[in-house]
């Protein structure tokens, strides 16, 4: 019997302290029909929870963990920079070294700003693209989640979409009204707001790969469409790459496109697991930034050497070692056929998103191109094969609209384990 003692104890305990015993949302399992899980430890492509189960992990904290959990150079680099001290508040080589390596990877960056979280990097964005072009409104696809500044929280994705509240309390009618959305793979509905507020929208913000409905790839052209939309009204394109930056190749979804944003910005696998957010670009728009430029935008702990030691180990180890991205395409790859082999053979009305190491099964029959056709997915029978996966030592994302993430710490063993897991799970969720 699947039972977890512990983590219900510490579930009761947390929520008198904490707002609904987790510090983000979508950690709460609401969705999912059961109490959170609370982890002891991680290592490698495995999750141990306080109760003593193992887990193959397919969330690696929401992105950031692509090397695996507790990748020992980036250990020993913290551990390192840790004994220099944690935050000095002052300049540090290290956030040079930090920027030029993201130059690197990424050439529409010609500077970058360091912050704490993907929030930070698309909030402030979004100020610098209002800045730059003294203009008030922005363009977000519905369905896509960019953080949880009031700007964004606009028919957001991920854990708002989950929570079945679009529009959070709290975000005052004169925000969302700065705030148009669109449809994802569907241009013209951004060339009609471009139409209808001619001259008035600073930015269009997408991720490139949406993740936060579930992983939707772009339609052939769209990224286009929208490159030639904003250049031919004047705004700024900012690629929401928090997510896929560093994941889908070693320059982003932008290099996977052969599309160059304005502006782009990051999270995740740039912090290697600690805290850090980046935002960066062209440098006409970079220069508007304080102290440089008027724009203000500050924070006690950007560039703090700590995130910045794990932070450059991750990337310097991804941008080194570029076969990592094959291994990650072939642990990945076998996965979706090996799901693909358990629909074919039991007739399941299933999907399968991917694109490279992000990936998400949409229990729908349906192709999941769009908002619309994300949302039909069967959210009880996701949450009956969650649950069952659960039982069986495989860690999902607790919600039908989150990406999961693949790590090159994932085995064929495990990939087997899974597939193993699944087809049970699976017969179970749809009472075969
Ligand atoms: P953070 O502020 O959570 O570091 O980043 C916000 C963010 C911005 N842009 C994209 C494309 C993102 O996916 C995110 C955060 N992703 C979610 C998972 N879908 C974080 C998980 C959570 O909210 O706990």
């Amino acid at each position: 019997m699947f039972e977890t003692p512990r983590s219900e104890a510490l579930y009761q305990r947390a929520c008198k302290v904490i707002p609904g015993g987790v510090n983000s949302p979508v950690r709460a399992f609401k969705s999912v029909g059961r109490s959170p899980l609370f982890i002891k430890k991680a290592n490698g492509s495995k999750l141990w929870d306080e109760d003593g189960h193992s887990y193959i992990d397919y969330v690696g904290s929401w992105g950031p963990m692509i090397l695996g959990h507790a990748h020992g150079p980036i250990i020993e680099a913290v551990k390192k920079a840790a004994t220099d001290g944690t935050s000095y508040g002052a300049a540090t080589k290290l956030e040079i070294e930090m920027a030029e390596q993201i130059i690197k990877m990424v050439p529409s960056v010609e500077m970058v700003r360091m912050v704490n979280s993907g929030t930070e990097a698309t909030m402030s964005a979004i100020r610098l693209a209002r800045a730059f072009t003294s203009r008030e409104k922005i363009v977000k696809f519905a369905g896509c989640y960019h953080g949880h500044a009031d700007s964004f929280l606009i028919k957001a994705g991920s854990g708002a979409l989950t929570l079945g509240v679009p529009d959070s309390p709290g975000v005052t009618s004169s925000v969302a009204a700065g705030t148009l959305t669109a449809q994802f793979n569907h241009a013209e509905s951004v060339q009609q707001l471009m139409e209808s507020h001619q001259g008035q929208i600073a930015a269009v913000i997408v991720e490139p790969v949406v993740g936060n409905m579930g992983c939707i790839p772009p339609k052939g052209g769209f990224l286009n469409a929208l490159r030639d939309l904003c250049n031919k009204h004047g705004a700024v394109l900012i690629f929401d790459e928090v997510m896929t930056g560093f994941r889908v190749s070693p320059g982003g979804a932008q290099e996977l496109y052969g599309i160059k944003p304005d502006l782009t910005t990051f999270g995740k696998i740039i912090g290697g697991g600690l805290p850090v957010g980046a935002y960066g670009g062209r440098n006409d728009i970079m220069s508007m930034v304080a102290p440089l430029g008027p724009m203000y935008q500050a924070g006690t702990l950007s560039g703090n050497p700590l995130a910045m030691a794990a932070g450059l180990v991750a990337l310097k180890t991804l941008q080194e070692r570029p076969e990592i991205y094959e291994t990650l395409e072939r642990l990945s790859a076998r996965l979706e056929n090996g799901l693909n082999g358990i629909i074919q053979r039991n007739r399941l009305p299933l999907r399968q998103n991917r694109v490279g190491s992000m990936f998400t099964l949409f229990f729908t029959g349906e192709l999941v191109e769009d908002y619309d056709s994300a949302i039909k997915a069967d959210k009880e029978r996701f949450t009956l094969y969650f649950n069952a996966m659960l039982q069986r030592g495989i860690y999902l994302a607790p919600s039908q609209f989150e990406a999961a993430f693949m790590s090159v710490a994932h085995t064929e063993d495990d990939i087997d384990q899974t597939l193993n897991s699944a087809e049970s799970s699976l017969r179970l969720a749809f009472d075969k």
